[in-house]
């Protein structure tokens, strides 16, 4: 199973790097990525901290590394006697960063979602590695725009449909946290089955 985590990027990790396949940096504000460009192929978190009075916050925040947290969570090293279990021991992750600081934006996160999928984004070189699964644990207020549900439609329909398979209803949707294990742990015990395309949209306020 490769699982795309679509968050803020990768770091070097003893206990992840041997599961982490290359990924994309999607963020387009280059002053937001830290990294001096706009989109390129490397997905190295670079630090989503801010100051005090930037982001719309009245104190400073510290990076969050979460895109490396979730990569963790999904597929850490397993039975190494180091650091902690994946959820998903035989999953590899693709990092897709889309987050930066101050967040992200619905453009840069719906290609990547359409590259994450092995869908064509114009100019930008397709993925090695398509996912089976893409994660997004990153949330926002409002409706489902048209923007994100042409990018969700666009996975979902490189996903499988057949087969005893489940599809998930195409759209922005909202998984409990426990699921994702137990989706995570029926792909492992079935993997005669074409995994299906599993897209975890935590879109709500
Ligand atoms: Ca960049
Ligand atoms: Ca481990």
């Amino acid at each position: 199973m490769t699982v795309a985590v679509i968050d803020t990027g990768i770091t070097a990790h003893p206990d992840l790097d041997m599961n982490v396949l290359p990924g994309y940096d999607f963020v387009s504000d280059a002053t937001a990525a830290r990294d001096g460009n706009g989109r390129d192929a490397h997905a190295q978190d670079q630090g989503d901290w801010y100051a005090a009075g930037e982001c719309g916050q009245a104190t400073a925040g510290n990076s969050s590394w979460h895109g490396t947290h979730v990569a963790g969570t999904i597929a850490a090293v397993t039975g190494n006697a180091t650091g902690v279990a994946g959820i998903a021991p035989n999953a590899k992750v693709v990092p897709v960063r889309v987050l930066a600081k101050c967040g992200g934006s619905l453009s840069d996160i719906a290609d990547a979602i359409i590259w994450s999928a092995g869908g064509t984004v114009p100019a930008f070189p397709a993925n090695a590695n398509p996912a089976t699964a893409i994660n997004m644990s990153l949330g926002g207020s409002g409706a489902c725009g048209s923007t994100y549900q042409a990018a969700i439609n666009s996975a979902v329909s490189r996903g499988h449909r057949g087969g005893g398979g489940r599809q998930q209803q195409p759209g922005c949707f909202r998984i409990p946290p426990g699921q994702l294990q137990q989706r995570c742990e029926r792909g492992r015990e079935q993997p005669e089955r074409q995994p299906l395309l599993l897209l975890q949209l935590l879109l709500h306020g």
